[in-house]
């Protein structure tokens, strides 16, 4: 079965990882979140792609789940002394690919290119490919005025009050060849337990790329990133209450509602199942290690399969562990 998952952030990195376990490699594509991406010191950086590729390699922070493991931050604090911008994480190694990305992309070469020579410079067998090859930019609107998604992220800790989220050239921004080739071949679509608002959202926000997924055969099967009424990391719940919406994954089956063949609920939600017009997975989906990971990726795929062979029917829920919880 050919699986196109489309992830960002912590929580759709670890989902990714799980998902590679489970499948064959070579199985597996990544379709990944660049609406974050920005310039820092002259630099490129793409932090969804980065996560995805560190966490599939696992070569990634396992504390903070972005970033390198056995990392050294020598250049931020050299950079920080000399008065530069010293807010957001840079680590060391992490730089190394940072300045062979912006090298490439100063050449001409494509980020769908450069991302791939990244992955398989780690030994990845999963295909890694960025939403878009043209710049697609998330604007956070907040009550301190409009701030570029990292400033909102890093530098202001998510403090400010969300009011919207805006993705700048999202509506002149192209699939690459590649994107649409993956979503055709799909058998099935994961979107991973990422932020809707910051990391799934901007890749929709690109018409083309909503359309595809429309027109798309493969059944696609959300699953949560909202567990007993808060987001497991990240600012999704508080984004939520701050929206005026309901921080529940019901919120999110809403904002995925044109898209969605099947949802995977946590089980300190099952009681929600009802509310769900496709058909629902009840499952653990907290990830603490490659074990529960792996575990999960399995059982969503599962789910998926039978939804590729046409069953359960509409409004049916599939129940999982839910009885011996
Ligand atoms: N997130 C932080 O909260 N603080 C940081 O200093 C930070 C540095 C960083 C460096 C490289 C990288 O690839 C990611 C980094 N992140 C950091 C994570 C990242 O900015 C966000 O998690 C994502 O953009 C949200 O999906």
């Amino acid at each position: 079965m050919n699986v196109l998952a489309l992830a960002g952030g912590v929580g759709g990195a670890k989902l990714a990882t799980g998902l590679q376990a489970a499948l064959p490699p070579g199985a597996l594509t990544l379709l990944v979140n660049t609406g974050d991406d920005f310039e820092h010191w002259g630099l490129t950086i793409c932090p969804d792609l980065d996560t995805v590729i560190y966490n599939l390699a696992g070569v990634n922070n396992p504390e903070t789940g972005w970033g390198r493991a056995e990392e050294t931050f020598t250049t931020l604090r050299a950079m920080s002394l000399l008065g530069g911008e010293d807010w957001f994480g840079l680590g060391d190694q992490d730089l190394a690919i940072h300045l062979r990305r912006t090298e490439w992309l100063r050449q001409g070469i494509s980020l769908t290119e450069i991302t791939d020579r990244l992955r398989r410079s780690l030994g990845i067998s999963t295909a890694v490919l960025p939403m878009s090859d043209t710049p697609v930019r998330t604007l956070v609107h907040t009550d301190e005025g409009d701030l570029p998604f990292q400033h909102y992220f890093v530098r202001r800790r998510c403090e400010p009050l969300v009011i919207d989220v805006s993705f700048v050239g999202a509506d002149e921004a192209q699939m690459s060849e590649a994107a649409q080739e993956a979503i055709a071949a799909a058998d099935l679509i994961v979107f991973c337990p990422s932020n809707p608002y910051l990391s799934i959202d901007p890749i929709l926000s690109i018409p083309e790329m909503r359309a595809s997924l429309i027109r798309a055969t493969a059944p696609i099967v959300a699953v949560t990133p909202i567990v007993g009424g808060s987001a497991l990391k990240g600012p999704a719940a508080k984004m939520m209450r701050e929206m005026g919406q309901m921080i529940s994954p019901l919120t999110v089956v809403d904002r995925y509602a044109d898209l969605l063949d099947g949802f995977v609920l946590d089980r300190q939600d099952a009681i929600l199942r009802d509310s769900i017009d496709v058909p629902v997975l009840v499952t653990n989906t907290v990830m603490t290690d490659l074990d529960s990971k792996t575990i999960l990726g399995r059982e969503t795929l599962a789910f998926g399969a039978l939804l590729v062979a046409g069953a359960p029917a509409q409004g049916a829920a599939l129940d999982k562990n839910v009885s011996s919880s």
